[in-house]
């Protein structure tokens, strides 16, 4: 893994799990478009890794991230804010979609492309100190990220309409509650706990971990007689995983499962 980048600082860490700091500190690590190329090329490499088994992506500094680089967006034109919008849906659409579980370790901001961003990863863990938003309407523009449509799955249409109009700011508490993050804890844990959820979930069987995800994020959107078909095609494929036989031996045995990822 490349770990000469400007803007992400790698590390692996214990348990095939990669760690992704945006590391622009004085610019809240906001999105520039350098930053979104090393992201892309992070991704395309941890998909294809297969020491890679789960991504903790955070922020350093008090940001998780600030959003899209508001400078580099004061020259975008209708043609090239569109172009930018795609490629930030896509970076992001590759995390969510990468077949491997993610967690957000939310430091501090997460605002503009910073919420969009913590959106598209399997789960988010929130600092107490985390602030949420969707601020791009003082810009006088939208999140272009996803943000408009995951933000709407996540916690609701009246929610995101009532974050995305106003551009409000909600705490780490709130978003809690709002069922924007899945658990709030200490700045302090933050990073532990997001590791530990991370490891107890490369100890699962890696295909049914990846058809889970496959399964509500590609159902969610799908007529309910096409989204049971996509789960029976899953719920197939992972019937013929050899970790499925371990799962269903070790029960009958009663003895803790050993899961190869196979
Ligand atoms: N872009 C560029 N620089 C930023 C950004 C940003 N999004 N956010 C902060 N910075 C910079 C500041 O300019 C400042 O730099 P400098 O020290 O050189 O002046 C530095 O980071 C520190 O920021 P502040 O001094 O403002 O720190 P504060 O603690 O006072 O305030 C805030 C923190 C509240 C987070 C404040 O910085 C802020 O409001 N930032 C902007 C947040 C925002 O509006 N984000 C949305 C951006 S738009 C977006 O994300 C659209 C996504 C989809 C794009 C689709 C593309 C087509």
């Amino acid at each position: 893994m490349n770990s000469e980048l400007d803007y992400l600082l790698l590390e692996h860490i214990e348990n095939g799990i990669l760690q992704i700091t945006l590391n622009r500190p004085t610019a809240l690590n906001a999105l520039n478009g350098e930053l979104m190329a090393e992201l892309y090329e992070v991704l395309l490499q941890a998909k294809s890794d297969n020491r890679v088994k789960a991504l903790l992506l955070t922020g350093s500094g008090k940001a998780f991230c600030a959003g899209a680089d508001i400078k580099q967006l004061a020259d975008l034109t209708a043609h090239t804010g569109y172009e930018f919008s795609r490629y930030g849906q896509m970076v992001f659409r590759t995390l969510e979609q990468l077949g491997k579980p993610s967690v957000a370790a939310v430091n501090g901001f997460a605002l503009g492309g910073g919420c969009e961003l913590a959106m598209a990863a399997t789960l988010r863990i929130a600092a107490n100190v985390a602030v949420f938003g969707q601020p791009e309407i003082k810009l006088g523009v939208i999140p272009g990220f996803g943000g408009t449509q995951r933000l709407a799955r996540l916690v609701g249409k009246s929610r995101a309409l009532q974050l995305c109009l106003t551009g409000l700011t909600i705490s780490a508490e709130v978003a809690g509650v709002w069922g924007l993050v899945n658990e709030v804890t200490t700045l302090e844990d933050l990073l532990s706990r997001s590791k530990q959820i991370l490891t107890e979930l490369t100890k699962l069987p890696a295909i049914a971990m990846a058809s889970v995800m496959t399964v509500i994020d590609e159902g969610y959107d799908l007529p309910l007689p096409d989204a049971f078909q996509l789960e029976a095609a899953q719920f197939g494929l992972c019937c013929a995983s050899a970790d499925k036989q371990e799962g269903v031996r070790a029960f009958i045995e009663k003895r803790a499962a050993t899961f190869q990822g196979e």
